[in-house]
C-alpha cells in the first residue's frame, strides 16, 4: 500500500525534477496528480522516465481532501493561499517556497543534517524545505560540525540560472546565441548580462547592503545546523545552466586536520568526496548534474587561523537544492509519521 501524492507546480523546474525523483526512487505511490497554474490544465507530463503521462490539473480547484503529501514547488505568494487549505484538509505540505522557513511551528528539514525535527509537522501540517544554496552547505557543514564544533563560515557561492526558473535559463541561452550571432543583448530576468559575465546580486536587498539569498543562508543554517553559528555570505550568479557551486570556509573551536575532515567527509550521508589534488581531481558543476550527492572536493587546512578549513561544495540545486530534499523528507515522514502496509 502507498501514497496518495500531489505534486504542486508540476510544470515549473522543481515540480519536474519532483516527478523525476519520485519515480527514480520508487517512492511507494498508490496515485499521483499534476497540478499547476490553469495555464498548464490539461496538458500532459510523464511521471519520471515511466512512460506513464499525467494530465495537469488546476491548482485553483484542487480538492486536496484525501492525499497524504503534496510536494509543493508554487513560489510564496501561491503558497500562502494553496499551503494552508491542503493541511486543513489533512494532507502533509513539504513546501519549497520560503514562506514558513523560519516559522517557529514549521520543520526546515535536511534529513540528514536534523531529521529529528521533523516530528514538529503537526503543529501546521507543513514542512519546509530550505533554500538550495543552504542545503548543499548544511550536508557538508554538519559532519565537521559534529567532529569539530564550527565556530564561523565564509562562503562565496557560484550559483547557476536555474535557481532563477525556466527564465533565468532562457535568458542565459538566448544572450549567449545572440552574442555568436551579434544581436543585441537585453537583460530581463537577471539586472544585468548573464552570459559570459558573473551578478554579485541574488534576490532583493536588504538595508545592511546584504540581499535576502545571502540572509537566507544565514538564518536557514542556524535553523538547521546551530544558531551558535556565526556566517557570512556572497551569493553570485554565475552563467552555469543547473549546478551551484560554493566555496567554504570554516573556522572551528577544536582542531580538525584536512586528513581528518576527508575521513569524515568520505562517510558522511549525502556526501561524496572527490578530492585527488590533481588536475581534474575535484567536481564541477556540470559534472553533479542529475546526481544526488553533495560533492565536496579541495579540502585544505586555512593557516589563517588556530583550527579551519577551505572546501568546495558542488550539487544539482534543482535536486540536493530542491527536489531531491523534499521527496527525501517525504520519505523520512513516511518511515517516521505516515507508515503505510
Ligand atoms: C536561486 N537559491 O538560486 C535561489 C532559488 O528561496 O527557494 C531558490 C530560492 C528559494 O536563485
Amino acid at each position: 500500500m502507498g501514497y496518495r501524492v500531489v505534486v504542486a507546480g508540476a510544470t515549473g523546474n522543481v515540480g519536474r525534477e519532483m516527478l523525476n525523483i519520485l519515480a527514480e526512487r520508487e517512492f511507494p505511490i498508490d496515485e499521483i496528480a499534476a497540478v499547476a497554474s490553469s495555464r498548464s490544465q490539461g496538458t500532459e507530463i510523464e511521471f519520471g522516465e515511466t512512460g506513464r503521462m499525467i494530465k495537469v490539473q488546476n491548482l485553483e480547484n484542487f480538492d486536496f481532501a484525501g492525499w497524504d503529501i503534496a510536494l509543493f514547488a508554487i513560489g510564496s505568494t501561491a503558497t500562502q493561499v494553496h499551503a494552508p487549505r491542503a493541511a486543513a484538509a489533512g494532507c502533509v505540505v513539504i513546501d519549497n517556497s520560503s514562506l514558513y522557513r523560519m516559522d517557529p511551528d514549521v520543520p526546515l528539514i535536511v534529513p540528514e543534517v536534523n531529521p529529528d525535527a521533523i516530528d514538529g509537522y503537526k503543529a501546521r501540517n507543513i514542512i519546509a524545505n530550505p533554500n538550495c544554496s543552504t542545503a548543499q552547505m548544511v550536508v557538508a557543514l554538519k559532519p565537521l560540525h559534529d567532529a569539530a564544533k564550527i565556530k564561523r563560515v565564509v562562503v562565496a557561492t557560484y550559483q547557476s540560472v536555474s535557481g532563477a526558473g525556466k527564465e533565468g535559463m532562457d535568458e542565459l541561452f538566448e544572450q549567449s546565441r545572440a552574442i555568436f550571432v551579434g544581436d543585441s543583448v537585453e537583460p530581463r530576468k537577471f539586472t544585468k548580462q548573464i552570459a559570459f559575465n558573473v551578478i554579485p546580486h541574488i534576490d532583493s536587498f536588504l538595508d545592511d547592503g546584504s540581499t535576502k539569498e545571502e540572509w537566507k543562508m544565514v538564518a536557514e543554517t542556524k535553523k538547521i545546523l546551530d544558531p551558535k553559528i556565526k556566517l557570512t555570505a556572497t551569493c553570485v550568479r554565475v552563467p552555469v545552466f543547473v549546478g551551484h557551486s560554493e566555496a567554504i570556509n570554516i573556522e572551528f573551536e577544536e582542531e580538525i586536520s584536512a586528513k581528518e575532515a576527508q575521513d569524515i567527509l568520505r562517510e558522511a550521508p549525502g556526501v561524496m568526496l572527490v578530492d585527488k589534488r590533481e588536475n581534474g581531481g575535484y567536481v564541477t558543476p556540470i559534472e553533479c548534474v542529475g546526481d544526488f550527492a553533495t560533492f565536496v572536493s579541495r579540502v585544505r587546512e586555512d593557516p589563517t587561523v588556530d583550527s579551519g578549513l577551505s572546501l568546495w561544495c558542488v550539487s544539482d540545486n534543482l535536486r540536493k537544492g530542491a527536489a531531491l530534499n523534499a521527496v527525501q523528507i517525504a520519505e523520512l515522514l513516511g518511515r517516521r509519521h505516515l507508515k503505510k502496509g
